[in-house]
């Protein structure tokens, strides 16, 4: 009876530390009683067990049906039976089961280099050759000054492409980039071991280190040596079509300067100069370099607090119009907020933090790459003792904050059908939705880190669970990281390499309704809002500050996998 695998059997699909939470969804109604089995089939370790229902509905006005097999422990590799239903795929209980997702997360990013050949040593059948060079970027109007006329060729290369296109956004490489570093800052051990098997791993520092430094070096030449500003962008008029790097020669244009974007560079690069500190003897002078140019651009910010990066009234005065990815941001109290953060943290001097009101309002919104103000405080919880000009006070409220963000994540989600934080609101499903479950699974580490809480841990890794399967979809939302996961992402490589295979390890961005891109989607209901398909911009394109708060939340969780 029931030989084939179930599609209404949602679990992760890469597995299970033995002693975490186990938890399978079952989405089909009329079920009663869960197996586990050998994943050969062969040998039966659990019969008939009883499958209860969800107390909640989810989205789409279904009830669910949960398998909780937390109490089995034995290592090994199995498939769960719904009896009458069919079978899981495939997953393993073991240790470590999240390495190879972590390593494949971070990798992601060596895959996204831009101005470099992909030698096949290092990228497999994914190798290629070079592509925007970016040594001979064009100055656009819009960035002109005297010692910069329009025109003026600037060498920017090096860098990650943003996501699925070709273009380089400073904004985004912000976020992203913070995050990478907050991963070696909180788990510093982990990360020395974590090999990625790219040109660097050779050289003394952690090849994570590594990876990011390929970001931060291009990083730096966006900024204008004469007054400490920073470009928003680095990009084509408009974007490539669906090829490979290298294919396209259209001309490069380092656009205007921004506040979001000056202050998004002096945040990293301030965290970048404490963590590149330690890395001196290889990479001399680089810690430094990090922090003059942060403070080059924190003093820019001072001059110039509010220039938005508008798009389309750049395009009513200058030529070339640009149409490429806008991310235009008007309020700038959270780069502020961050910048701040990171410039007090590396100095030791609060000076910074003392300018502004970091607590401007009561709302700890989740970070985006519109909103950085939680890099901040993560910053500030995790380096308190080295702030003591800064009020005790302001860290038991910066805690509290945390802790009670925390507790609102995980308010009522024992009752609901998907048994995660990720979903309990159809708010949770915008553009890039995957990274919201990412993002929140960092913040409860976070609240873990301070107060030792377990529930906040388990939670995290729920929504881990989420991203390899267990959700509305029945997707793992990684490529190549399951049995049933993105085959074909918005991502112009794995689109034009031939190659049947995406490249691995690259989070897409997953449900939303918004339809922003014109491709119909199969349903309506947010959490299912979801189309496998490479047009899909809107839910199946990857991006770099998707990529990072997965590979956060994947290392930290191996790494407090004993907790
Ligand atoms: O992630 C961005 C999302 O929040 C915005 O709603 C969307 C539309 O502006 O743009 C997304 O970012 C895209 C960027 O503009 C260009 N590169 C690809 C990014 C991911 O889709």
């Amino acid at each position: 009876k029931g030989g084939q695998v179930s599609e209404s059997i949602r679990l992760n699909q890469l597995g299970f530390y033995p002693n975490a939470p186990k938890f399978a969804i079952i989405t089909s109604p009329n079920v009663s009683t869960y197996s586990l089995l050998t994943s050969d089939r062969s040998k039966t370790v659990l019969t008939a067990f009883k499958l209860k229902e969800s107390a909640d509905t989810a989205l789409n006005g279904n009830k669910t049906f949960i398998a909780d097999f937390s109490f089995f422990k034995s290592p090994g590799d199995y498939v769960l039976y719904v009896d009458g239903l069919g079978y899981s795929y495939p997953f393993s209980i073991k240790d470590s089961v999240n390495n190879g997702l972590a390593k494949a997360t971070i990798k992601a990013f060596y895959f996204q280099r831009v101005s470099t050949a992909l030698p096949e040593e290092f990228a497999g059948k994914w190798h290629r050759t070079t592509g925007h060079p970016d040594n001979k970027v064009l100055i656009h109007p819009s960035a002109a000054t005297t010692t910069r006329p329009a025109g003026t060729i600037i060498n920017a290369s090096r860098g990650w492409y943003d996501a699925g296109d070709y273009n380089k956004y400073i904004v985004n490489s912000g976020i992203t980039t913070g995050t990478l570093l907050s991963i070696y800052e909180d788990f510093p051990d982990y990360v020395k071991d974590l090999n990625l098997s790219i040109p660097e791993s050779t050289n003394k520092a952690p090849d994570l280190l590594d990876e990011i430094l390929w970001n931060v070096r291009w990083m730096l030449t966006m900024q204008d040596p004469e007054d400490g500003g920073v470009y928003h962008k680095l990009t084509n008029a408009s974007f490539d079509g669906m090829v490979m790097p290298g294919v396209t020669k259209d001309p490069r244009y380092a656009v205007q300067k921004g506040t979001a974007a000056t202050l998004d560079f002096a945040a990293v690069l301030a965290q970048a100069s404490r963590v590149f500190k330690e890395y001196n003897v290889e990479f001399p002078g680089l810690a430094d370099s990090c922090y003059k140019a942060s403070l080059a651009a924190w003093n820019w910010a001072q001059k110039n607090p509010n220039v938005a990066y508008n798009q389309d009234e750049m395009n009513t005065k200058y030529e070339p119009k640009v149409t490429t990815g806008a991310y235009g941001d008007r309020n700038f109290t959270d780069e502020f907020i961050w910048a701040a953060s990171e410039l007090s943290v590396t100095t030791g001097d609060g000076q910074y933090l003392k300018m502004l009101n970091i607590f401007p309002d009561n709302s700890m919104p989740l970070p985006t790459w519109s909103n950085v103000r939680l890099l901040g405080y993560y910053t500030l919880a995790r380096n308190e003792k080295l702030l003591d000009s800064i009020a005790p006070e302001y860290f038991t409220m910066l805690k509290n904050r945390i802790i009670n963000m925390a507790d609102s994540y995980i308010a009522g989600v024992s009752g609901s059908a998907y048994q995660t934080v990720m979903g309990k609101s159809r708010r949770d499903f915008n553009w890039g939705s995957n990274s919201n479950a990412a993002n929140q699974g960092i913040a409860l580490i976070q609240a873990y880190r301070l107060t030792g809480y377990k529930e906040y841990l388990r939670y995290a890794l729920a929504n881990l669970d989420y991203l390899l399967g267990r959700n509305a979809t029945g997707y793992s939302y990684v490529t190549g990281l399951g049995s049933k996961t993105p085959m074909f992402p918005h991502h112009r490589p794995s689109v034009a390499d031939g190659v049947k295979e995406p490249i691995s390890g690259m989070l897409v961005g997953g449900p939303n309704p918004g339809e922003q891109d014109g491709v119909a989607l199969p349903s309506s209901v947010p959490s299912e809002a979801y189309a496998d398909v490479s047009e899909s911009y809107a839910t199946n394109e990857i991006a770099i500050n998707w990529n990072a708060p997965i590979a956060y939340l994947s290392v930290a969780l191996e790494a407090l996998q004993d907790e």
